[in-house]
């Protein structure tokens, strides 16, 4: 058998598909098939497809698990899966065939893939990130598993109230069931809150008493591309481990009698909705200790199973760690060697050191997570010791590499002094791990830099290193833009299968930039996904947008750090300066339809009323006469990885205008360029790597560099000059607002004021040379065909920024471990 041929056989043909799908409906769905709406469907044609999942993934973990290869772990608290229906079918080669089924059955494919929900379980480009590693991982074959969380809400919906403040509501992702997970009641494991831990003599303890809960594993598939590989992701729901208290419940007390039940449960109740900074919520400590401790405890027994002696732990397993969420696997993996296994200390910490990779993804400070040594101790208290243990033989090491650096050591301790004390959860990743990378070239850079400053003088250089992000390009670009792949493909004159598996085969396009039928195929294809997102955001919510307008967008999570300002505030400059243009003066100008959507974390105040002050401009400058023609603005709610697939392959311009040296990396970036956006964008993060694979000249850069920015800043808080001084057209757009342009200005004040006063990401420093990005963005533009031939070049020298080669990378200088073929 053949990846191919699924349990279905060889003969996986048409009728048989119909067959299964009619099935489906009749037993597992207990309905009748003349009665079936879409949803119906959608549940139908999800189990016929989870069928061949099934097969290929038992016969995967089957193999490998005989043949026991060293594995690797991908540690997240956040997988941002979006929908599986579509990416499954491609995967399996399977596409055409349920589209003529449905067909055959009265349905739509589209319309049906329109009706699953999206798997929202992370923020943003951490959880996406993750995502598209798993893809890859299993397109190339690796032993790769991930663990993490079956929250029971993922990122919540975003609402738009009428006045333009966000709304959240819950997003109960699980309503309808969901056909692409397996519950494994049989593989529980208890995690153990609270209590006391008692030493025992050479560096042992026992830690009893406190609450039990039991992890309960749910088992996602994750199908390779044109591959039986099926590779899997462990999610652990949390639930009590006894029912509810008998005693309490005869007694009457029911409210005592569900409450230890109740508080079991929560555990997993909801993904924290904070994006980039850190929140000290006992409830997040106990989501990150039950995961961690769940997924161990899951690596141990498979690690046993195999028979081999515990020192060759770390020839089988590499646990990545995706930013410190998961750290305390560092002392939750000494713990379980010493106190369960007997290992003495020195050889515990010497397996656990070699296990452990720690990948960071921000320099931001107030992302670093640093959890008040009292909670931590009342939480863990055994992991507490255990990490004061490690603390102090580090730094006795430390002391001796460098004697009397009192300040050095206070540096670099797992431990924070003051009052409470705190643990600093980068530094114990850092100490506990064999390699430490950022996820950009810019990135890795800044961690050798400034936070791990000390760690690279003390380890040397070589633990810290670079792996630029990537993305997938099966979802990023064949199903969410079938009209470029199908060029691509008739264009390169090779299968699909190939590129899509070797992305540098893109350049195969560059011979083609100037050939003016191509390029005018190139832009049909943009033109209508222009109309596929109007068509959508027509239907959606009601707004008719110009599509021969150029699309403009800006979607990503709202943080200050990004500068979502920048562009609003550019818009309202535009819109000024038309308005003092004359009719026709106007008439020359390119008409641009600026795109923004992101969430805002719920307490993030500035990041809210950024939102607001984007909604309310649009609804003036939208509904002026004498400028909508020439300039409109949407603020499209409730971004989510599906309405991202729309978004992105109708972009011309994106905007990833961070301050230089805060976006580690950005991946969204890499989406737009690999489907003909062109990049206006700022010196950071992967920006730099994309200008230097598509050439500086096909790329929009503008604003201050690194090395800059504390310099400014310092300037700005010591000798700050007024942004009437320092950038007078600025200071009429700030003025404009406040003076209530755009409905009451008193309410942005909060917002204007970060800019007038401390303006910490140096927005006035970056505004006037951001407006002559935008000028030559419009210049550009102008030539029709200059500008496609950017696309395509743009396009075509996308290769490097395929999650295969990131995940190889891993493989390879990381992990150690190999691609193993199912028969
Ligand atoms: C922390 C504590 C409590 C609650 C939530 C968090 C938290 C959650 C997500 C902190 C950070 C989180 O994500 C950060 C993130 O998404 N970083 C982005 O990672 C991308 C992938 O590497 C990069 O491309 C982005 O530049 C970086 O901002």
């Amino acid at each position: 058998k053949t990846w191919k041929e699924g349990i279905r056989g060889v003969d996986s043909d048409v009728p048989s598909i119909t067959k299964s799908i009619v099935n489906h409906v009749q037993t597992s769905l207990a309905r009748q098939a003349y009665n079936v709406d879409n949803v119906g469907a959608y549940q139908a044609v999800a189990l016929s497809v989870r069928d061949d999942l099934i097969a290929n993934w038992n016969e995967t973990q089957l193999y490998t698990t005989n043949k026991t290869p060293k594995r690797a772990y991908y540690l997240s608290l956040e997988f941002l899966m979006g929908r599986t229906l579509d990416n499954a079918l491609l995967n399996l080669g399977l596409k055409q065939k349920y589209n003529e089924g449905v067909e055959k059955l009265g349905f739509n494919l589209e319309d049906i893939v329109d009706c699953e929900r999206d798997a929202a379980l992370g923020n943003g480009g951490l959880g996406r990130l993750a995502a598209c590693y798993l893809d890859s991982s299993a397109t190339q074959e690796l032993p790769v598993w991930g663990y993490g969380l079956r929250y029971k809400y993922g990122i919540f919906q975003q609402l738009i109230a009428p006045d333009g403040s966000q709304l959240e509501a819950p997003d109960p992702w699980l309503n309808n069931q969901n056909p692409w997970e397996l519950p494994r009641l049989d593989v529980t494991i208890e995690v153990r809150f609270y209590g006391h831990a008692e030493r025992l003599d050479k560096g042992k303890a026992i830690w009893s008493g406190g609450q039990e809960v039991l992890a309960v594993a749910y088992d996602v598939m994750i199908p390779g591309y044109h591959t039986k590989n099926t590779n899997n992701l462990r999610l652990w729901e949390s639930k009590p481990k006894r029912g509810f208290d008998l005693d309490s419940f005869n007694a009457g007390d029911y409210d005592r009698a569900v409450a230890s039940s109740t508080s079991a449960e929560n555990i997993t109740s909801v993904l924290y909705p904070n994006d980039n900074t850190y929140i000290g919520k006992e409830l997040r400590l106990k989501q990150q200790y039950f995961w961690t401790a769940a997924s161990l405890s899951d690596i141990m027994r498979r690690f046993k199973n195999t028979g081999k002696n515990i020192s060759e732990f770390p020839d089988f397993v590499a646990i990545q760690l995706n930013d410190t969420h998961p750290t305390l696997a560092v002392p939750e993996l000494m713990r379980l060697l010493v106190d369960e296994e007997d290992v003495p200390w020195d050889k515990a910490w010497k397996i656990v050191t070699n296990t452990f990779f720690f990948t960071n993804h921000t320099v931001l400070p107030e992302a670093l997570e640093k959890w008040p040594v009292p909670l931590m101790q009342n939480l863990l208290p055994r992991h507490m010791q255990i990490i004061f243990d490690i603390n102090l033989q580090f730094l006795q090491s430390v002391e001796r590499k460098f004697p009397g650096d009192r300040d050095r050591l206070a540096r670099m301790s797992i431990i924070q002094e003051g009052t409470p004390q705190y643990v600093r959860m980068a530094n114990l990743a850092c100490i506990g791990s064999r390699k430490v990378n950022g996820v950009a070239e810019l990135h890795s850079e800044l961690v050798r830099t400034t936070i791990m400053k000390d760690f690279v003088d003390y380890y040397g250089v070589s633990k810290f290193q670079n792996v630029t992000n990537g993305i997938t390009p099966r979802r990023w670009l064949d199903q969410c833009n079938p009209l470029l792949s199908d060029l691509i493909t008739e264009t390169l004159k090779i299968k699909k299968e190939v590129w899509l598996r070797d992305l540098y085969k893109l350049e195969g396009l560059l011979k083609f930039a100037d050939d003016p039928t191509f390029q005018k195929k190139w832009a049909a294809v943009k033109q209508s996904n222009k109309e596929r997102l109007a068509h959508h955001v027509e239907t959606q919510f009601g707004i008719k947008v110009n599509t021969s307008a150029m699309f403009d967008v800006q979607v990503k999570r709202l943080h200050e750090y990004k500068r979502q300002t920048l562009n609003i505030l550019g818009v309202v400059h535009r819109y000024l300066t038309l308005k003092a243009m004359s009719p026709a003066e106007r008439k020359k100008v390119n008409p641009r339809v600026v795109f923004f959507a992101g969430k805002a974390a719920p307490g993030y105040y500035i990041a809210k009323l950024t939102i607001k002050l984007i909604v309310n401009v649009a609804r003036v400058i939208n509904e002026d006469p004498d400028t909508k023609e020439y300039l409109s603005m949407f603020f499209l709610p409730d971004y989510s990885v599906s309405l991202a697939e729309i978004l992105i392959p109708a972009s011309e311009v994106s905007q990833h205008i961070s301050t230089a040296g805060t976006e580690a990396s950005g991946t969204s970036n890499m989406k737009f360029c690999l489907n003909g956006g062109l990049l206006l964008g700022t010196v950071d993060g992967a920006n730099i790597e994309i200008a230097e694979e598509v050439g500086e000249s096909n790329v929009f850069f503008f604003g201050h560099l690194t090395p800059a920015v504390e310099e400014l800043r310092y300037k700005h808080t010591y000798h700050p000059v007024p942004v009437e001084e320092k950038c007078p057209p600025l200071a009429k757009v700030l003025n404009e607002i406040s003076s209530g342009r755009f409905g009451d200005g008193s309410v942005y004040e909060p917002l204007l004021n970060t800019i007038r006063q401390v303006d910490y990401y140096l927005v006035t420093e970056d505004f006037d040379s951001y407006i002559r990005a935008l000028e030559m963005v419009d210049t550009a533009y102008q030539d029709r065909n200059g500008w496609i031939k950017k696309s395509i070049c743009t396009t075509a020298k996308m290769g490097k920024f395929s999650s295969d080669r990131a995940i190889m990378n891993y493989a390879e200088e990381y992990w150690n471990i190999e691609q193993i073929k199912v028969p």
